[in-house]
């Protein structure tokens, strides 16, 4: 983006999607960046990078630099670099792995070590429980979601990468929550996404080859 699309925008705030592999954060990015959707896995390496330039109460311009960390770098020592700055963490688990929610404690035990040593905060967390079109198989209840959220001061949303739902409205309450803007009842209907989806058997993922890909992101670091 060159400099005077910059000067366009009131805000740029950095997002980062943090949680284990297989978790849909990948997924996520494109879904609400590019209205795609994947079903067939391949494994982040590092970082990737997207956009979403946003419009919040019909007057600010924020502009969203989303950050897709790879689930393996919960350990990893470049993770503090990925968080460093970031304004909101989004903190993400598959509905149907209980594993994967059981790690967030990980996750968020790490945000705090790297914050702790670089001296900066996030101002938001969000706990998002992903794949909501598989409810038929769900393995963490809902009160568990709720309560793990209101414990660790996070907002917390539940959306589907496949279908969309609730997705727009996830990322712009995040969004208000960082710039100190409420979003209104309507405004959050709005934005609510509803699409039915047939229930289906899932194959296990399979890793895709790099060369057969057909994602884009803006750039990737590894
Ligand atoms: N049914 C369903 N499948 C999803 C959803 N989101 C992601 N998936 C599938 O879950 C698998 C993993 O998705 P990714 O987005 O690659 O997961 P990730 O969290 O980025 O994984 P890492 O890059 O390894 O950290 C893929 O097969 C996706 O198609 C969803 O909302 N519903
Ligand atoms: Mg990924």
């Amino acid at each position: 983006m060159s400099d005077s699309e910059n000067e366009c925008f009131d805000k740029r705030l950095k997002i980062v999607l943090l949680g284990d592999c297989l978790t849909g954060k990948t997924s996520i990015a494109t879904r609400y960046t590019q209205d795609n959707f994947w079903k067939e896995y391949k494994k982040t390496m590092g970082v990737d990078f997207y956009l979403k330039r946003i419009i919040l109460r019909g007057q600010m311009n924020v502009v969203l630099q989303i950050w897709d960390v790879s689930g393996i770098c919960l350990g990893s020592s470049m993770l503090e670099n990925y968080i460093y700055g970031a304004q909101g963490i989004i903190l993400v688990y598959d509905i149907t792995n209980y594993i994967s929610f059981e790690n967030l404690e990980d996750w968020l035990l790490t945000i705090n070590r790297s914050c702790l040593h670089s001296g900066k905060s996030p101002s938001h967390l969000a706990l998002v429980g992903n794949k909501v079109d598989l409810e038929h198989v769900r393995a963490v209840s809902e009160e568990r979601h709720v309560k793990f959220a209101a414990d660790h001061n996070m907002s917390n949303h539940f959306i589907s990468a496949k279908t969309g739902e609730c997705m727009s409205v996830c990322f712009q309450r995040v969004a208000a929550e960082l710039v100190g803007l409420k979003l209104t009842t309507a405004e959050k209907e709005q934005q609510q996404q509803v699409v039915t989806a047939n229930i289906e058997c899932e194959p296990c993922p399979k890793v895709a080859s790099v060369q057969n890909s057909p994602r884009s992101p803006i750039c990737s670091l590894q």
